[in-house]
């Protein structure tokens, strides 16, 4: 198959998902286009099958806004009339989805008709799709898709309860290649904590949905009890929210560890005791995931599917979003005891295996089929 990816090319979960999905794809044999306002973040160029188009933005001196969904809809046109492509699946439906719905009208004049799959993530139903400068114009391009996945039940909920959707929404849930996670653990514990120590962890991308607040105080609350180290990784406005926690609180300087984006995470997760997601939404939790193939329990809010990924009192614990007694409760509970903890860490590991690559690349490629016999 030829198939053209629409993504965004940052580190945030929907550009991730979809650039591992269209590696794997390339993997097998099929031909990949990727189309984005950049290279994606962990998209590797050197393996075969893979190709860019950086959608090229023309400015003029008349536009306050330059156009980026036209310039996007005529990327997608003329990648897919030059390299004959056979299916578009867009990751999140914003633009991505609206987009190649208008070039799937400019291929028509060409007689090309062209099967898009819509992925919904999240933030395009939650968040941003929700406000009146797009919500129609989602509904719209949602409904135009010729089929359309959500990454978790909890979101397919959501999307049903929040538009006007005509069509079934199939859940693929997201992904993960346990493989990766089976690297020695070349990276040294003594560099993040003291012999004794425990660690705590939190990868995000710092934005307010993330309650980084609610990380610090759980900390804050567990370092009085069990001798711990709190690392976080990522990047994002939230920052600040870290420095002012950090000038308030200055004798948990030398306790708090920030990495900002890293590129081994994996190597890093493997170190940690337990993973803090506390998030205010969350349609799956990638990052709980990832946690899980490294073997780290899970200690994180209800929101969204969440619930879903992180099994309560198996992979770990979930809590009322906010409730951070509860959360400081059970990390306490699960850093004090050995024996469960050691239990988490097995149970979060064969959780995170049902999410395996090999289970879910299947149902994309079975959808894709299916489509092109239509
Ligand atoms: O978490 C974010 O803010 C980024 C966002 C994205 O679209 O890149 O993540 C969403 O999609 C991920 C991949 O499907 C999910 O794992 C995240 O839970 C979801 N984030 C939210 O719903 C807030």
């Amino acid at each position: 198959m030829k198939i053209g990816i629409l993504c965004y090319p940052t580190y945030g979960g929907s550009g991730i998902v979809a650039t591992e999905l269209g590696m794997i794809l390339a993997n097998q044999g099929h031909e990949v286009h990727f189309i984005s306002s950049n290279l994606p973040a962990r998209l590797d160029m050197t393996r075969a099958n893979i190709f860019f188009h950086k959608v090229q933005v023309e400015n003029y001196p008349l536009f306050k806004f330059p156009p980026y969904d036209i310039a996007l809809s005529s990327t997608i046109y003329q990648v897919v009339k030059l390299y004959d492509l056979d299916i578009l699946h867009a990751h999140y439906a914003i633009p991505f989805a609206y987009s190649a719905f208008y070039a799937k009208q400019m291929l028509k004049e060409d007689n090309k008709d062209i099967p898009l799959i819509t992925t919904l993530h999240g933030t395009d139903i939650t968040l941003v799709g929700q406000h009146p400068s797009y919500n129609k114009a989602v509904e719209f391009s949602i409904n135009q898709s010729d089929a359309i996945t959500s990454v978790s039940e909890s979101l397919k909920q959501d999307t049903l309860k929040n538009f006007h959707i005509k069509k079934e929404i199939q859940v693929i849930n997201n992904f993960i290649d346990n493989k990766l996670f089976d690297v020695e653990n070349i990276c040294c514990r003594d560099q993040f904590a003291n012999k004794g120590e425990k660690i705590l962890i939190h990868v995000s991308n710092l934005r307010p949905v993330k309650r980084i607040q609610d990380v610090l105080e759980i900390f804050k609350n567990v370092e009085k009890s069990i001798n711990s180290k709190l690392v976080i990784i990522g990047e994002g406005p939230d920052m600040e929210v870290i420095n002012n926690f950090l000038s308030d609180n200055p004798e948990l300087i030398t306790k708090i560890r920030l990495l900002g984006k890293v590129d081994d995470l994996q190597r890093i997760l493997k170190l940690a005791d337990v993973f803090l997601l506390p998030s205010e939404q969350e349609s799956f939790g990638l990052a709980a995931l990832e946690a899980m193939a490294a073997g780290v329990p899970v200690i994180s809010s209800n929101a969204g599917g969440i619930p879903e990924v992180n099994i309560n009192g198996k992979t770990g614990f979930v809590a009322d979003i906010g409730d951070v007694e509860t959360m400081t409760k059970y990390a306490i509970e699960l850093l004090s005891d050995e024996k469960l903890l050691a239990e988490m860490k097995l149970n979060a590991k064969e959780n995170a295996e049902l999410f395996d690559i090999k289970n879910i690349i299947p149902q994309y490629i079975a959808l894709y089929n299916k489509l092109l016999e239509k």
